[in-house]
């Protein structure tokens, strides 16, 4: 007679758990068996290979995603600087060249001499060949361009346009030169109301009409489009006053003007004065 223990010995023999249970859909596919960490597959076969195998897509797409967000800052982060950094150095240049400009007028006064033996300074190039245009002793207009020719300086500034300039009667008349006692009527302000000045009495104001170039004098003999901000309209508007300001939306003048007391301390200097 059999016992319990003998009929128990007899059952089929359970499944062990190391034997995949789930049938083919929870099986390693036929060549994805090289994924698996050493030892991995033989010991949890199915299961293992298909969370592995889902959190490296996951993984793949955020870091896809983060690549191309990052790239997208640098790109954006790279751009704009380097335009601040052109117009930056746009604006760097023309004021070196007007600080250039300034040093060629005082230069200019000490080296000629005026019917009188005074110093005077050039007049204004008005048909665009770079050297000054006088009807007798006197400027043909007191504004125009500068006359780079007979400052041997450079045509125009960062944004290819002329330098405009203007110069008192006092100053420019090559028969009767300047003395310590001649006066100008020449104003900078600091806006087109001129309620305020910077600076009054100016033998001489340079303007470089900046990035937009608005009323400039260009390299093609011709003006361009005026200005519609009042402040810049100032100084295209043919009169003795000007206005330098900080740059705003419609204003972008780089303005320049000869100190009466920075001149007559030079012609001092020189021998020239009094
Ligand atoms: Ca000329
Ligand atoms: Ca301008
Ligand atoms: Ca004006």
């Amino acid at each position: 007679m059999q016992t319990d223990h003998m009929k128990v010995a007899t059952l089929p023999p359970v499944p062990s758990r190391r034997t995949p249970t789930h049938g083919a859909q929870n099986s390693v596919p036929a060549g994805h068996e090289a994924n698996l960490p050493a030892g991995e597959g033989e010991r949890r076969p199915g299961k293992v290979w298909l969370r592995t195998a889902s959190v490296q897509r996951g993984f793949t797409l955020i870091e896809l995603a983060m690549v191309m967000f990052v790239v997208a800052l640098l790109i954006g982060g790279m751009l704009l600087p380097l335009s601040a950094q052109r117009d930056l150095r746009n604006s760097g240049d023309t004021e070196k060249a007007l600080g250039e400009i300034r040093e060629a007028l005082i230069g200019f006064a000490a080296s000629h001499s005026a019917a009188d033996g005074k110093p005077y300074l050039p007049c204004p190039d008005t048909n665009d060949d770079g050297v000054e245009d006088r009807a007798g002793n006197v400027c043909t207009n007191q504004e125009g361009r500068i006359p780079w020719v007979d400052l041997g300086l450079g045509q125009t500034d960062a944004w290819n346009n002329r330098f405009r300039y203007r110069v008192t009667p006092a100053f420019s008349n090559n028969a009767i030169g300047f003395a310590l006692t001649s006066t100008s009527t020449l104003r900078v302000c600091t806006d087109s109301t001129c309620a305020a000045t910077v600076a009054t009495a100016v033998p001489a104001v340079i303007v470089s009409h900046g990035k937009n170039g608005a009323g400039a004098f260009n390299t093609a003999g011709g003006t361009n489009a005026v200005a519609t901000d009042a402040n810049e309209l100032e100084n295209t508007d043919g009169d003795n006053d000007f206005v330098s300001k900080t740059p705003d939306l419609g204003y972008d003048d780089l303005v320049i003007w000869l100190s009466p007391n920075i001149l007559f301390s030079r012609m001092l200097t020189a021998g020239r004065l009094p």
